[in-house]
């Protein structure tokens, strides 16, 4: 039908012409245009041109029009439909700041931005940009007038709501079109039915747009049965009243209709009217828009204006100008009332001859002159159209707006109550289609999604078995698999069996269940979603999830929605209902249906993929399903992140979408994590939808199940500022009460998520609604477990609180009090959670969470303003949320973002974590092993560097000690060692602020650490004071016992060479030729004379012995009884540790030994102690005799410091052996102290002999001799005093020098050498060990590195220096750098003497050179010039000569040592000899606590002096621990890492023979920390050499061999290289 056809009359017309106007020519319009309104330039136009050319031409003018306004919007190149959802979603710096709007192409933006928050004053936006103007002009009332005069300011900066409306759906693609239509129906605003497009002059109807919105109420008819109906508003059939304008209407028909919609006590604007703010600004492109609204009932009589639903259709401008619209309406409309202020005949004919209109048709007329023409063609009208009077309303002068509107809803009320025609908006499209009216949907994409989607929906018929036959992988299959998944970690059913056997069983089962999965083809249901979702269009897909989700809403809304409210109902007689509530709890489970059901299938038939081998045919058919993933998460679908039904994370499938992510987002993926937790059904998905525009699962027909994830995008304004890229926010399944979760069992699963969701989380909402607070305080006690457990793994997330439906204005100032309330309550909680995982109890909240009473608070109104349904979101509500919104970004700007493959580590190892029921010492995370790994390699260079410059800062003492000829100061020294200690240790202690401070290598993450590592630094200032003071007490105490000697052989030199210059002169003087020989024999006479006469009283012997027992008799003081007798006999040490040492019975606690342990373990633990105790005791007697032997190797005297560290030294290695007395230590110390005893006396005897004076002054007789010969024959002194002083006083200082530095070197080589990783930490210290040994991979090694633990690493250190100095002679260069280092010195300081002997005139002297040489040199080498005979030296020697022939031997001499270092020598014994021994210094420093796993027997691997607890990477089957079963005497295959998760028990002498569980092993290991191995391969390599090496460990330890589970007989040596390459994180 066309339209000049159904509309009769003056107008009608020019319909026609429109047909015709091809025809037309063009001068004819020129009158039309004059005289018709803005709207018909359309014509006229069109008439133009197209009498002439093609109509392309003809849009020219109209576009303008619309172009203008866009223009003015700044949307011009948005048009048509190119703004998209996602671009408005994203968050930037105009979503969180408030800048008045300054200009109109911000308005539509900040509309949108409103808008999505569900602003009701959405609406007043619109002036805003006028109101601006005026309000800066306002400041001085001169320009105030003159705005007023002037007067047309107005039409440039100001814009009707209807125009901008108008404007932005045409700019909007569908999806946004779609989402605008849902917040304005939230708004309870009327929504555009039919939209104009001005340039075309056509009208689309917009079903598609208006599809998204649904509906709930009450109608009258089921008031009693408490019914309701819940649909989509589109597809509710009800009656439908349109209102029209005639011509001008002085009456504001929008204006009476929001009177007529609206409650009396509650005003709202439905529609926008001429009397809002801007709404009398002229329309540009808005006439011809029809708009919907609606009336819906509550079902309560005194409310509800209306008892049954009815749609409200408004046509905006005159209704003859839009005759399609008027048409349609007039087909579809119950009613149609048209409002005029008069009737020209024309207009009367033209009304009177439409034929074919369904519609009642009601007059409104508002004369405001009573014109008796405008009575008469009234009545005209009237009777042409058969009205009755009730068909005629008059609004007259003296009724007002009020009485008129209540007439009006009577005639409404009528015209329902008569109604037969009841439309749904749906059904109008046929009309609309007849009408030539466009239907949005018409489009190819979203028609062909439509089919696709309903090919799978129309389908469903019966939810829980369609599940069954199309979803069949995520059913009881995947259920299972997650419960073994946990069962894996937890083992509670694993009873007695064997658990390593168990385990390996429960793998299997689950490679089962996974090839069960694989056996399914694909159901037909996901054939087509996953080939519809697959299509290469966006928009196809895009709309297919979207009717989708709507069909599968309509299906489960219909049983839903019915379940959820009797859920509810029956939630609050909890006690009573029970049962009913888990059926019904499962019922909603089984029944609910959405598209996550479609998506968690694809992950699964991932996951069961991706077990076959990679090469599998059937396997890469679904590589790419990760990829699509991807792609929905990217487009703003919430992705499930915790499946909620199996309470399960698909771990493969979210590692392949978020992989696939990462690359989509050429890995800028930086994230910032907000989530919300709270009780059900609070509010928390409409939180999250308000704050963020977005759609997670809300209302009545859908909840939240499980948790679901969504990306938002960061702007480019915002990226630098937020430092992340996308913020991704994460709705959960509200919590239960206590109750409830019993009856359910889901307490687990609550805990579960909660735990999980804070620890990914930047952020977390808590969500309180202030009804339920009893119910509030039991869900925080979950949250407050949750924060607690991540307190222990060092991240403290930021956690605000959310108290919802508190209006008040004040509410935060009144709920100061509440707010202390809950603090102290969260503090009790806290505390009382902390006593429950066994945490320190004084902890408080604040040290658990970022929390804030004043700003982590946030009161946010009630949602509704007034009764649902007719109510619109509260203001209130929003602008809560939109402050809380701007708070939160604030907050998030100091967080740290994680990239997404971080976060999925995060997700991945907390879910593992979560899983073992022991969560804090389970927790694994690589991220964190990595940051921790990094914070041990810089320690270790901190360390050592402190230790080097401690080392060759005692060297330096040392030598000065030496060469200083007076008593040295101890004070003075000690006292400069004190302050190079401090300033070393700040200086580290900086070094480690300042990579704190460095946010380097994720250091948040290892906050934890900190105070330990300072606590090491600290430790490690003692222990270097400790040890430096004791050598330097030795080197003063010995340089200051050595002073008398030295005296005593000075005075005897001197009377010599008194005595040589004196025979000198006798021989001179008899004046005769004296031959060689009789000078030699003059000269021996008079030395044996003057010896004869000298007192040669040495150093004196003490009895060293004495002392040693002394020491170790002050040091045992404290025993008592039997102990000190044993050390009161033993004066005579010298009797003890002659013969090996045993350990015996009575060594070991006499409690514990006689302990009623009778059984075959009692035995064999007492044998194993002893034999324990007897290695450990071996271990300590031979370090004892390394140390003692290194002392007697320097060529000092005995100092008793050597015997205090000594004894030190034996207690240190004490406190690892248990259970043994104090007769054990007596016994031990004398056994060592026996030995000390006389190697040290032999040593103090040895030294004395070494410093006869006699033999002293002997040895210098040949020197002297060959002087005095010199002297008498007057030679020239200088060549042969400078080859003197260079061969026998620099030579050896240099050598010592060189020997003294070397160990130093060596071990800064080995720490920065290309091989230095292996010792950067103790871990990768294991590692390489573990790679060797496996390279070996014999028996013999493996048994000594697990049994002589530390005696093995020293000689595998050894080893290694070995090796690397070896090749190359390495060695050799590391000397000849020593030896440059060196004679650059010396050469330096012969330069410097040279120079100074021309003004000093002591260097005018041979003797005065040297002196002033050896001086200069007196903190790098020790110079002894005793025998150099310096006062045999002839005055007039030549000094210049001298040096001179100084530097030829200077040169030779570094060319003899090059040459001497250069050769090949035996290294091993150059390494023993050395005074700093760098096997020593590494071992320290790898070996670390060396303590090891009480089950296992693993040893440590953690950092720093002294760190909390001791961890290891891998543990091993205990077997090789040597535990063996009690019964049959075969070793244990069972791993400590399952034990410990186990339910089992062990027993041993820790436990006093008591059985005790596994899990509780803290109990009596409280400073181990076993974690489960982050995967079942982790143990691979221990596996394997258990298996290789099964018998060999069987006969070293006396026991059989161990059942080896079949399936460790498969694993390769490869896959246990692999295993722990992999656990080590080595590439
Ligand atoms: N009266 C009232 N209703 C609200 C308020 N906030 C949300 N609702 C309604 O409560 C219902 C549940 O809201 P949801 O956002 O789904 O709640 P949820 O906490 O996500 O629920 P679960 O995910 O099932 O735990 C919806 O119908 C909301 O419209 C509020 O402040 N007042
Ligand atoms: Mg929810
Ligand atoms: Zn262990
Ligand atoms: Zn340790």
């Amino acid at each position: 039908m066309s339209s000049e056809k159904s509309v009769p009359g003056e107008r009608a017309q020019e319909a026609e012409l429109q047909v015709e106007m091809k025809k037309t020519p063009a001068s004819q319009i020129t009158h039309f245009a004059e005289d018709t309104r803005e709207y018909s330039f359309t014509f006229t136009t069109v008439l133009e041109n197209g009498t002439q050319s093609t109509p392309v031409s003809t849009s020219v003018c109209t576009k303008t029009h619309l172009e203008d306004l866009l223009c003015k919007l700044g949307l011009e190149n948005y048009f048509p439909g190119k703004i998209t959802l996602s671009t408005v979603l994203e968050i930037g710096t105009e979503s969180i700041t408030d800048e008045p709007i300054q200009s109109l192409k911000k308005l539509p933006w900040c509309f949108l931005k409103r808008l999505m928050m569900v602003n009701v004053t959405v609406l007043s936006t619109m002036c805003s940009a006028a109101e601006t103007d005026t309000d800066s002009a306002l400041q001085d009332l001169d320009s105030v007038l003159e705005l007023i005069g002037s007067n047309d300011d107005q039409d440039s900066n100001t814009i009707n709501p209807l125009d901008l409306l108008a404007a932005l759906f045409l700019c909007s693609d569908s999806f946004l079109q779609q989402e605008i239509m849902s917040k304005m129906s939230m708004c309870q605003f009327a929504v555009p039915l039919f939209l104009p497009d001005c340039s075309t002059s056509q009208c689309t109807l917009m079903l598609w747009a208006m599809r998204d919105i649904v509906k709930k109420f009450r109608p009258c008819s089921l008031a009693d049965s408490k019914g309701f109906v819940e649909d989509s508003i589109v597809t509710t059939a009800m009656p439908m009243i349109s209102f029209v304008r005639l011509g001008d209407c002085s009456l504001s028909k929008s204006q009476i209709l929001n009177q007529v919609l609206s409650n009396p006590q509650q005003y709202h604007d439905v529609f926008i009217h001429r009397n809002m703010e801007s709404g009398n600004v002229p329309r540009e492109i808005s006439n011809g828009l029809v708009e919907i609204g609606w009336y819906l009932p509550c079902g309560k009589k005194n409310l509800d204006i209306f008892p049954e639903p009815v749609a409200v259709v408004n046509l905006r401008g005159d209704l003859f100008s839009f005759q399609k619209q008027f048409s349609i309406l007039c087909q579809t409309s119950s009613a149609v009332i048209i409002f005029f202020d008069s009737i020209a005949e024309s207009e009367c004919n033209l009304l009177s001859s439409a034929g074919n209109i369904k519609a009642q048709l009601f007059l409104v007329a508002n004369f405001p002159n009573k014109t008796e023409k405008n009575i008469n063609s009234l009545k005209d009208l009237a009777s042409k159209l058969k009205l009755s009077g009730s068909q005629i309303l008059f609004k007259k002068q003296q009724t007002n707006d009020a009485q008129f509107v209540s007439k009006l809803r009577l005639t409404m009320n009528g015209i329902m109550e008569n109604c037969q025609h009841k439309i749904t908006i749906e059904g109008m499209s046929a009309e609309a289609h007849e009408l030539g009216i466009s239907v949005d949907e018409d489009c190819t994409e979203c028609q062909n999604a439509k089919r696709s989607a309903a090919q799978i929906t129309s389908t469903i018929d019966d939810v829980v078995r369609y599940k069954e036959d199309q979803l069949p992988l995520q059913g009881k299959l995947w259920k299972e698999l997650a419960k073994i998944e946990k069962e894996e970690c937890r083992l509670r059913k694993a009873g007695d069996k064997p658990l390593e056997q168990y385990k390996a069983n429960l793998q299997s089962e689950k490679q089962k269940l996974r090839q069960q999965q694989s056996r399914y083809d694909m159901s037909e249901a996901m054939q087509c979603f996953i080939t519809a979702i697959s299509n290469e269009s966006k928009e196809e897909r895009s709309y297919f999830l979207k009717w989708m989700r709507m069909n599968l809403d309509v299906k489960s809304r219909k049983k839903l929605s019915g379940l959820r409210d009797e859920y509810k109902e029956k939630c609050c007689k909890l006690s009573e209902n029970k049962e009913i509530i888990a059926a019904l709890d499962r019922q909603i489970s089984n029944s609910s249906l959405g598209i996550e059901h479609f998506m968690r299938e694809m992950g699964q038939l991932y996951e069961a993929t991706c077990s076959l081998p990679s090469n599998n045919a059937y396997r890469q058919q679904f590589q790419d399903l990760p990829s699509l993933g991807a792609d929905l998460l990217l487009d703003g679908f919430p992705l499930e992140l915790v499946d909620g039904d199996a309470s399960n994370i698909p771990v493969r499938w979210m590692t392949g979408v978020l992989t696939k992510l990462h690359e989509k987002v050429q890995h800028k993926s930086r994230l910032l994590v907000v989530t919300v937790l709270g009780v059900q059904s609070t509010g928390k998905s409409t939180l999250l939808n308000t704050m963020f525009g977005v759609q997670f699962a809300v209302s009545s027909g859908r909840c939240t199940r499980g948790a679901f994830m969504l990306l938002i995008g960061i702007k480019e304004d915002l990226k630098e500022e937020l430092n992340c890229d996308f913020i991704l926010v994460i709705d959960t399944e509200g919590l239960k009460s206590p109750e409830l979760a019993e009856l359910e069992d889901s307490y687990e699963h609550d805990n579960e998520l909660a735990t999980l969701v804070v620890g990914l989380s930047d952020i977390t909402i808590i969500n309180i609604a202030m009804e339920n607070s009893t119910e509030m305080k039991d869900i925080l006690q979950i949250v407050v477990h949750a924060f607690l457990r991540m307190e222990k793994l060092g991240k403290k997330p930021n956690c605000q609180f959310v108290h919802q439906n508190v209006g008040d204005v004040s509410a935060h100032d009144n709920n100061a009090r509440d707010r202390n309330k809950l603090l102290e309550q969260l503090n009790e909680m806290t505390q009382a959670a902390a006593r429950m995982e066994k945490l320190d109890p004084n902890i408080k909240l604040t040290d658990v969470m970022e929390y804030d009473p004043e700003h982590s608070n946030w009161y946010i109104p009630g949602l509704w303003h007034g009764i649902p349904p007719m109510a619109p979101v509260n203001t209130g509500y929003s602008e809560s949320v939109y402050e809380f919104k701007k708070s939160l970004i604030e907050v998030l700007k100091s967080c740290k973002y994680q990239t997404l493959p971080e976060f999925l580590e995060w997700t991945r190892s907390l879910w593992k974590a979560v899983k073992h029921e022991n969560f804090i010492f389970s927790f694994r995370n690589s991220l964190v092993a990595e940051a921790y790994s990094n914070l041990c390699v810089e320690y270790g260079k901190w360390e050592w560097d402190f230790q080097k410059h401690m080392y060759n800062w005692l060297a330096t003492a040392e030598t000065r000690i030496s060469n200083t000829s007076n008593q040295s100061s101890k004070l003075e020294f000690l006292s400069s060692l004190k302050k190079e200690v401090t300033t070393q240790e700040e200086t580290t202690l900086e070094k480690l602020t300042k990579y704190y401070e460095s946010k380097e290598g994720h250091v948040n993450l290892v906050k934890s650490y900190r105070a330990t590592f300072e606590i090491s630094i600290k430790t490690l200032r003692i222990e270097i004071e400790n040890s430096v003071t004791n050598k330097l007490t030795a080197a003063i105490d010995f340089q200051n016992g050595m002073k008398k000697v030295h005296d005593v052989n000075g005075k005897h030199k001197a009377i010599l060479e008194e005595k040589v210059l004196k025979l000198l002169g006798d021989c001179r003087e008899r004046n005769e030729d004296l031959s060689e020989e009789q000078l030699e024999k003059e000269f021996e006479k008079m030395w044996d004379e003057t010896v004869k006469k000298l007192d040669f009283k040495g150093l004196e012997k003490r009895d060293i012995v004495l002392d040693v027992y002394n020491q170790l008799r002050k040091q045992l003081d404290r025993h008592v009884g039997a102990v000190k007798m044993v050390l009161n006999q033993a004066s005579d040490l010298t009797k003890y540790g002659v013969n090996m040492f045993n350990v015996t019975d009575k060594h070991f606690d006499r409690a514990w030994f006689k302990m009623n342990i009778t059984d075959v373990i009692g035995i064999t633990e007492k044998k194993f102690k002893k034999e324990e105790a007897n290695i450990m005791a071996q271990c300590v007697i031979t370090q004892g005799n390394q140390f003692v032997s290194d002392r007697k190797h320097t060529t000092s005297d005995y100092h008793e410091t050597y015997t205090r560290e000594l004894l030190e030294m034996i207690d240190g290695k004490l406190k690892e052996i248990k259970k043994l007395n104090a007769q054990f230590e007596v016994d031990l110390k004398l056994h060592i102290c026996g030995f000390a005893a006389r190697e040290f006396q032999q040593m103090h005897e040895d030294f004395i002999k070494v410093n006869d004076p006699l033999k002293h002054l002997e040895k210098s007789r040949p020197q002297y001799c060959a002087d005095f010969i010199d002297l008498y024959h007057e030679k020239d002194q200088s060549l042969k005093k400078a080859e003197e002083f260079t061969e026998r006083c620099l030579k050896p200082a240099v050598r010592e020098y060189v020997n003294k530095a070397l160990g130093i070197e060596i071990v800064d080589a080995m720490l920065t050498g290309a091989d230095s990783v292996k010792y950067s930490t103790r871990s990768y210290f294991q590692h390489s060990i573990l790679k060797q040994l496996l390279e070996e991979n014999t028996s013999e090694n493996y048994v000594s590195y697990i049994r002589k633990y530390d005696g093995f690493v020293k000689k595998w250190i050894f080893d290694c220096i070995l090796k690397e100095f070896s090749e190359d002679n390495a060695l050799s260069g590391l000397e000849l750098k020593c030896l440059e280092t060196i004679t650059q010195k010396i050469q330096a300081a012969v330069k410097r003497a040279e120079n100074e002997g021309t003004s000093t005139r002591d260097i005018k002297t041979i003797s005065g050179f040297v002196e002033n040489v050896c001086s200069v040199l007196s903190s790098d080498i020790v110079v002894s010039t005793d025998n150099l005979g310096l006062k045999l030296i002839q005055d007039k020697a030549s000094v210049k000569e001298f040096i001179g022939h100084l530097q030829y031997y200077l040169e030779q001499m570094k060319t003899s040592l090059s040459g001497e270092f250069s050769q090949r020598c035996d290294i091993q014994k150059k390494l023993i000899n050395l005074p700093f021994k760098p096997q020593d210094e590494l071992f320290r420093k790898v070996f670390g606590c060396g303590k090891l796993c009480p089950f296992c027997m693993v040893p440590c691997e953690a950092g720093g002096k002294d760190h909390k607890e001791h961890h290891a990477s891998v543990h091993r089957p205990k077997g090789l621990g040597r535990w063996r079963s009690s019964v049959s005497n075969k070793l244990s295959v069972s791993v400590c890492t399952t034990r410990v998760y186990s339910e089992n028990t062990f027993r041993n002498s820790d436990t006093e023979g008591e059985y005790h569980p596994y899990k509780d092993y803290r109990k009596f290991y409280p400073d181990w920390n076993i974690a489960p191995d982050p995967s079942i391969e982790a143990s691979d390599y221990w596996k394997y050499v258990l298996t290789t090496f099964n018998e060999e460990f069987a006969v070293e330890y006396h026991a059989k061999p161990a059942d080896i589970p079949e399936q460790w007989k498969s694993i390769t040596k490869e896959q246990a290289l692999k295993s722990i390459n992999e656990v080590f994180n080595v590439k």
